[in-house]
């Protein structure tokens, strides 16, 4: 029942290179057949068998919460993203959610054209969901130090954009796209401590206080302030619930965060 529950995913496990092993599987099982007695070519497979990315990982998020992704590099965050966006499938579980999801990725692409025209991507200019975007977005200041404001042209890749100023754009974007579910990954990247803060507050937690938020950050303050948390360690889930009961039941957790 999704009445009140906009993400729930049971028990999934995934791999990225899935496809490959479903390959390798099928090609052993047409070989097997055919195989000599000594089963050679079964043990040549079998040693390619590929390692999930995410094992076994629940969640649920009720509407208008927030979820904080944490974990060490390489620990599966954005996979976990890419899952409920539908980019990798999963091999056993299920998720569901109930549609309409707006991504940021961790790099976000610019296309050539102006600002604006990056932030609405297609969208029609509502005046005051768009100025309210920015001001959370803190890119009011930067837009008015040019010229051209919101209309300064940008080229593809954003090659004239700081690296805090594409991120800012690209979270922009997502935020001003109507949605469901809200998937942002690591939105904070070449932001200085200041500037994060400061969008956390505004942007993720007021902004966007009636959406329902997965967020993928490591930050200490943020995961007090989530409703939700989530740790990864090597694709496995290491703690899930509140940020309380992280405290109680993982006081090592920090340690997981440094790298
Ligand atoms: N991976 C892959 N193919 C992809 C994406 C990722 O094989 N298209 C692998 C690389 C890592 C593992 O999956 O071994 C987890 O990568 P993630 O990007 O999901 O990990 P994080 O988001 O946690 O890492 P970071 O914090 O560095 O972004």
């Amino acid at each position: 029942n999704l009445t009140n529950t906009e993400l729930e995913l049971v028990n999934v496990t995934a791999s990225w290179d899935e496809g490959i092993g479903e390959l390798f599987e099928k090609i052993k099982q047409e070989n097997k057949a055919d195989d000599p007695p000594n089963g050679d070519t079964g043990l040549f497979f079998t040693n390619l068998y590929v390692t999930p990315v995410l094992k076994n990982i629940g969640l649920y998020l009720e509407k208008g919460k927030m979820l904080a992704v944490a974990g060490s590099t390489g620990s599966g965050k954005s996979s976990l993203l890419m899952m409920i966006l539908g980019e990798l499938v999963p091999s056993e579980g299920k998720i569901r959610h109930s549609g309409r999801i707006s991504f940021s990725p961790q790099t976000s692409w610019i296309m050539p054209g102006t600002i604006r025209d990056n932030i609405l991507f297609g969208l029609a200019y509502d005046e005051y969901r768009y100025t309210s975007v920015i001001r959370a977005c803190q890119l009011e200041e930067d837009l008015a130090l040019l010229p051209e404001k919101d209309k300064a042209p940008l080229k593809e890749g954003g090659v004239t954009l700081s690296g805090g100023q594409r991120a800012r754009i690209g979270l922009a974007r997502a935020v001003y796209k109507d949605a469901d579910l809200y998937l942002l990954d690591s939105p904070f990247t070449h932001l200085d401590i200041v500037t994060e803060k400061e969008i956390f507050e505004r942007c993720l937690c007021k902004l966007m206080s009636s959406k329902t938020r997965v967020v993928v950050t490591s930050k200490l303050d943020h995961l007090k302030r989530a409703d939700k948390v989530l740790l990864l360690h090597n694709g496995m889930c290491y703690f899930y619930g509140s940020f309380s009961d992280l405290q109680a039941q993982r006081p090592d957790f920090s340690s997981l965060l440094l790298g």
